[in-house]
């Protein structure tokens, strides 16, 4: 349960972090702003109070991990770390133009704090698993954080993996299902149906959950489940809204990787509730 100050504190820093993914991404002009926004909620909660990292150390040994697989959604997660400390908050607008350390999909040999390389959907899943199956090796405490894209998880790999983890019980994994019910050309149910999703991970010998990915309390107290959890890795199923804090974005069915400007961005930081 989060105190009534942690939720404060959380919605603000989520609220800082949809102020600088709308900015970085209206200057360059277009982006992934749609996944950007949905997962915003779920990194606040983990960059703001669940994961073990310092900033001044960014590839500390005993760190938690997150490999954001939608990759598409780095700026998100670039606002996130800057906020945090990683690097300047003035380096976001360099986003995805030459030279610059924030390419549009996460890159682990660029950016401070990036701890996957990703953008090839289906993927990321099987690299947390590797790097959850290592730390039970070495029998390290940390967690390893996975988000996956629900378009994604049509994505046969993810699958293998899913496999991979219940059978060598790699309970310090914990993926997120980012269930927006869009991909790029529609919604989920009409471009493939993910047909009942958390009997799917249920299946597949995962401990499942389902809760709303805007609800930072839930969210926090599924987090806390998931890790009392022996011997399962675990899938947390976030109902979440493509496009959510941004009026211009939610519920556009052209939110996917859209074009706008600075001042379209500006009056959405405005209207930032
Ligand atoms: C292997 C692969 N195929 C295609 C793409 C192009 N692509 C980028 S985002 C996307 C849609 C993903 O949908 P979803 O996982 O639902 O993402 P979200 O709604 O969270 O943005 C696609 C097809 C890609 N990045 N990787
Ligand atoms: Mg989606």
């Amino acid at each position: 349960m989060l105190t009534s100050d942690q939720s404060t504190q959380l919605a603000s820093f989520a609220k800082d972090i949809r102020k600088h993914t709308l900015f970085s991404i209206g200057n360059l002009g277009v982006g992934h702003i749609g996944g950007a926004l949905s997962i915003v909620d779920l990194l606040a909660l983990l960059y703001g109070k669940v994961m073990q990292i310092d900033p001044a150390n960014p590839t500390w040994e005993e760190r938690d991990l997150l490999v954001l697989s939608k990759g598409h959604a780095g700026p998100a997660l670039y606002a996130t770390l800057a906020l945090k400390g990683f690097f300047p908050v003035e380096e976001l607008i360099t986003l995805n133009q030459g030279g610059t350390n924030l390419p549009s999909h996460c890159d682990r040999t660029k950016t401070k704090g990036i701890d996957m390389t990703t953008g090839s959907l289906g993927q990321g899943l099987s690299a947390a698993c590797g790097l959850a199956y290592a730390m039970k090796l070495d029998k390290k405490k940390a967690f390893v954080y996975a988000i996956i894209g629900d378009g994604e998880s049509q994505e046969g790999q993810n699958w293998e993996a899913a496999m991979f983890a219940s059978h060598h019980q790699i309970d310090h994994l914990i993926a997120f299902t980012d269930y927006n019910k869009m991909q790029i050309d529609g919604t989920t149910e009409e471009v493939l149906n993910l047909g009942d999703i958390e009997e799917k991970w249920n299946s597949f010998g995962w401990f499942t959950q389902r809760i709303d990915g805007h609800d930072l309390s839930a969210m926090d107290m599924a987090i806390k489940k998931a890790k009392e959890q022996k011997g399962k890795p675990s899938m947390i199923i976030l109902d979440t809204i493509k496009g959510k804090g941004a009026a211009f974005c939610e519920g556009n069915v052209a939110n996917h990787n859209m074009a706008f400007d600075l001042n379209t961005a500006n009056e959405a930081i405005q209207a930032l509730k």
